[in-house]
């Protein structure tokens, strides 16, 4: 798709000339002061990247390239008789900044579709693995094989000119971004189904066809799947996903070792990993309960028992969000459209009524609403998928999308390697009597 290519090499020139100019006058200007509890606090607040693809506003929630959710989901194309965006859309938007037309879309399925054949020993390798091990390491072992494809590292190896990486970590992105659905649904299939695989069929969008690799075929399934794997897709630069890939990538490190760097963040349960937890917390919880659908009160209790017990509950607040996560509220939505009398998605909907106060009665939590993960498994098991271990590794095959397209921009705007000051307590302490200047 070359199109695609040489309007995304149009857009960094311009860019890159931006920022240049931008430097020369401003460079010196200061964008904010650390306090020493950032650096011990997991820098929270501090601004010290640049990633283009999409802002995160406290309040507001996320935006790609300036469109929030619900303007996403009325302007980006969709498949035929569909009503959620195609994921096609997002990638093309924050790689360009422009929203595509339905034939942008048509035409990225169709060069996806076509740089989808795996190498056979990308499922030998994964094959290798216990059955039993964890999907998201089936997966980011998968992706590490696929890593032998990668023209970035060849050419590197070859000793082109820098000016040239941006190309060859776009054409591996693209073809990472290709490939991802068979060797997630491989994963899929191998740990839950006995090893049948299915082939990809010809003529369906990415999403659809993940779909239909992981061998679900309602029109319901594939819909979600749209919807979900577009609303994953990115969520501005300092999550541990996007950073962990923009950092490793900033090594040269290619486009395919920096993305397994960055699932392998997202196989946290503070971070992706949270989606797992919370369909598994409220199966525990259904079953300590003995009952389907808990009252109120019943939740009430059960998470008190939780924090107790020294547990987060998860699916619930945020490092940098402080309101109810408009992911959220997107899949309450498709459930309240798609599957209105749903236990499980009524239950959802009763935790998210009753835990708030509970954790801000507290005091400590800075956000007590729902994120992203609070919902997806209980639309995904409605929809037949009740493998919950396996859902990170969709929020990965999502996630691919923006930290790749991130990672696209950061070669096109040749950003150097990634190197934060570190200081130790010593240091600090002896600054804090005056007698070291470390930091100043
Ligand atoms: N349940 C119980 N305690 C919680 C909590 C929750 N859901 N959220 C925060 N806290 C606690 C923190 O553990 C911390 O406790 P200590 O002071 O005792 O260490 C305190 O409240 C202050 O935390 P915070 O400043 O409000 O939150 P952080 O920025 O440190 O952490 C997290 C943000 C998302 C990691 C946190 O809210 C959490 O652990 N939530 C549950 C796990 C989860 O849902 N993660 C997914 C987040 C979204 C995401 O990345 N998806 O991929």
């Amino acid at each position: 798709m070359e199109k695609l290519k040489n309007l995304f090499k149009a857009k960094a020139d311009q860019l890159g000339a931006e920022i240049k100019d931008i430097l020369k006058e401003h460079g010196s200007k200061k964008i904010g002061e650390v306090q020493l509890a950032q650096a011990y606090q997991g820098m929270r607040g501090i601004t010290g990247m640049v990633y283009e693809t999409s802002l995160l506003d406290a309040q507001e929630g996320i935006r790609f390239r300036g469109y929030s959710i619900p303007e996403l989901q009325e302007k980006l194309p969709k498949a035929p008789g569909g009503s959620e965006p195609l994921p096609e859309g997002i990638f093309y938007l924050m790689l360009t900044g422009e929203l595509p037309t339905e034939a942008d879309v048509k035409e990225l399925s169709a060069d996806w579709a076509k740089r989808s054949a795996m190498p056979a020993h990308v499922t030998r390798t994964i094959d290798a693995l216990p059955v039993e091990t964890h999907p998201m390491t089936q997966f980011v072992v998968g992706v590490m094989a696929l890593q032998t494809d990668s023209l970035f590292a060849k050419k590197y190896a070859e000793g082109v000119n820098k000016k040239d990486y941006w190309s060859y970590a776009y054409e591996d992105s693209m073809n990472l971004i290709a490939r991802l659905p068979a060797v997630a649904a491989h994963v899929y299939r191998r740990k839950y189904k006995g090893g049948q695989t299915i082939a990809p069929a010809a003529g369906l969008d990415w999403a659809g066809n993940f779909a239909h690799m992981l061998g679900f075929e309602t029109d319901k399934f594939r819909e979600l799947m749209r919807l979900y794997l577009t609303i994953h897709a990115d969520h501005e630069g300092g999550n541990v996903s996007a950073h962990t890939t923009h950092l490793v990538g900033s090594a040269l490190s290619d486009p395919y070792l920096a993305f397994a760097a960055g699932m392998n963040g997202l196989a946290g349960p503070l971070h992706g990993l949270a989606n797992q937890e919370v369909i598994k917390w409220i199966f525990e919880m259904q079953k300590a309960l003995g009952t389907e659908k808990p009252t109120s009160e019943q939740i009430a209790e059960y998470v008190k028992k939780t924090l107790a017990e020294g547990k987060v509950v998860p699916g619930y607040g945020h490092a940098v969000l402080r309101k109810t996560d408009p992911r959220f509220s997107a899949q309450m939505e498709f459930a309240k459209k798609h599957m209105a009398d749903d236990a499980l998605c009524n239950t959802v909907w009763n935790i998210f009524e009753t835990v708030p106060p509970i954790l801000q009665s507290l005091g400590k939590i800075k956000n007590p609403w729902p994120n992203v993960d609070a919902h997806s498994g209980a639309l995904l098991v409605n929809a037949g998928m009740r493998e919950y271990d396996y859902y990170t590794v969709l929020f990965g095959v999502s996630r691919a999308l923006g930290v790749l397209a991130g990672l696209i921009w950061d070669r096109g705007l040749s950003f150097p390697i990634e190197r934060p000051k570190s200081v130790t307590t010593a240091n600090v302490k002896a600054w804090l009597k005056g007698e070291d200047s470390i930091w100043e």
